[in-house]
């Protein structure tokens, strides 16, 4: 190893260079996930041995904190010890039977009982958020009749086909305006409105009203950095789908159990009428969702002609990692800490590129958030663009050689933990000082 055991400069050291050069042989672009490359910050990605709490360790030694959280599941911290005694009892037990098991009941119920839109409805659990949203999307178009449906420009809903059309995320960040490989008759019927304009959407529904299936959102999204809905926007949303019958799908993969216990839906006291959920619901597992009104969910095989299936769904080890965060989150009720957590870090940042003249406009709802580097409004795709992405991927690498980890692009939400103590915010927000001092002598 090239450096002392602990330091907190988390630019990639020799042995993070070496195994990235080694990555790069064998998975395409060194990782197994885009944004993870660090294409449009620069460098190399450090890459991580271990993590607990807040905090992650680099191979090469760095002590960092951590504002990516596994992208959203890490809302405990790291490597809590109830979540991985839960996850080592059930391991002990077999690792995956692909037959019927009490956990899945058991957190089907809780699951049922958390999320308003889920209640008195079903839930089908899958493996992943895109899993999820595929599923939601193929069932709502089963029970409609109906083909096209509805995103929102810049959203992201994992990368199944029908929904890589204008995303956000990995290929916001990298200027990929969709995906080669998905065929053209395979998005003709997905069609996208800007996102907090419901002008837009009233228009699409005027159009092509019956033959719309599903409107599907990220009620906060998180996929072009954190972008809220304008007030009254969901209320709206229900009430044009509601008319048109069409099916309104919530995407709380990052949301759910993150902005309040019943997610964003709770939070803005709208219900949906399906749900996505992932992320959180693993506890860091690979674990997805689907669920909402019964009379829809009854379409899914084998009650109904709507087929989803999965070996792993359900995984027992998976599914023991979820319980137990979920079971956590009841007993502590984080959130209005959680809240208060971020707001104190959210209006630090703020506070400290005032003092050095560098354009924010910083965005928040509970325990998600992202500075962007502009001084406009951000309710949209077409805003969040407008930041400086120069600036942020020179704040990216500053604040990564003073020990903190960022999500490696501008269109990403940050997440916060209960693992965030005072302590760790104070230091983020000296790091900070000392990293937007930097960015701003260079600019
Ligand atoms: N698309 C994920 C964030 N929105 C990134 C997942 C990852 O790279 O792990």
């Amino acid at each position: 190893m090239s450096k002392p055991d602990h330091h907190h400069d988390g630019r990639a050291g020799t042995r993070s260079r070496e195994l990235f050069a080694a990555a790069s042989k064998v998975i395409p672009g060194g990782v197994n996930s885009p944004v993870r490359a660090f294409k449009s910050v620069g460098g190399d990605p450090p890459f991580v041995r271990r993590a607990n709490g807040c905090r992650i360790w680099t191979e090469d030694g760095a002590e960092l904190i951590d504002y990516v959280g596994t992208w959203g599941p890490a809302i405990l911290g790291h490597a809590h010890p109830e979540v991985v005694e839960a996850v080592q009892r059930a391991a002990r037990d077999g690792l995956s039977f692909g037959a019927p098991t009490a956990a899945e009941v058991e957190i089907a119920e809780l699951l049922c009982e958390m999320v308003p839109s889920l209640r008195g409805g079903m839930v089908r659990l899958c493996n992943s958020g895109t899993e999820a949203t595929m599923s939601a999307l193929r069932v709502a178009r089963g029970f409609t009749g109906r083909d096209k449906i509805i995103k929102m420009d810049g959203a992201y809903h994992g990368h199944a086909d029908v929904l890589l059309v204008a995303p956000g995320s990995g290929a916001a960040t990298l200027g990929i305006p969709g995906s080669a490989g998905v065929p053209e008759l395979v998005v003709v019927d997905t069609l996208v409105a800007a996102w907090n304009d419901i002008g837009a959407v009233q228009a699409l529904i005027e159009q092509q009203g019956e033959a719309i299936a599903a409107i599907i959102i990220e009620p906060v999204v998180g996929n072009m950095g954190c972008v809220p809905p304008r007030p009254g926007y969901l209320q709206a949303l229900r009430e044009l789908t509601e008319r048109a019958g069409i099916v309104l799908i919530f995407d709380e993969v990052m949301t759910g159990f993150r902005l309040a216990r019943g997610g964003a839906q709770e939070l803005y006291g709208i219900t949906p009428d399906l749900t996505t959920l992932g992320k959180i619901i693993g506890g860091g597992m690979p674990v997805g969702a689907y669920g909402g009104r019964r009379d829809i969910m009854e379409r899914v095989a084998p009650v109904g002609n709507v087929y989803q299936a999965g070996t792993l769904s359900g995984n027992p080890v998976a599914v023991a990692a979820g319980l137990a965060t979920l079971r956590i989150l009841e007993r502590e009720r984080p959130w209005p800490e959680l809240d208060r957590r971020a707001q104190r870090l959210c209006d630090g940042l703020a506070e400290r590129a005032s003092k050095h003249a560098l354009p924010w406009t910083g965005t928040r709802v509970g325990s998600m958030f992202t500075g962007f580097f502009q001084h406009g409004e951000v309710w949209n795709y077409e805003d969040a663009k407008r930041s400086d992405t120069r600036l942020f991927g020179a704040y990216f690498r500053e604040m990564l050689a003073a020990g903190i980890y960022l999500a490696p692009s501008q269109f990403e939400a940050g997440f916060l933990s209960i693992a965030h103590d005072d302590a760790a915010i104070a230091s983020t927000l000296d790091a900070a000082d000392r990293a937007m001092a930097a960015v701003a002598a260079a600019r």
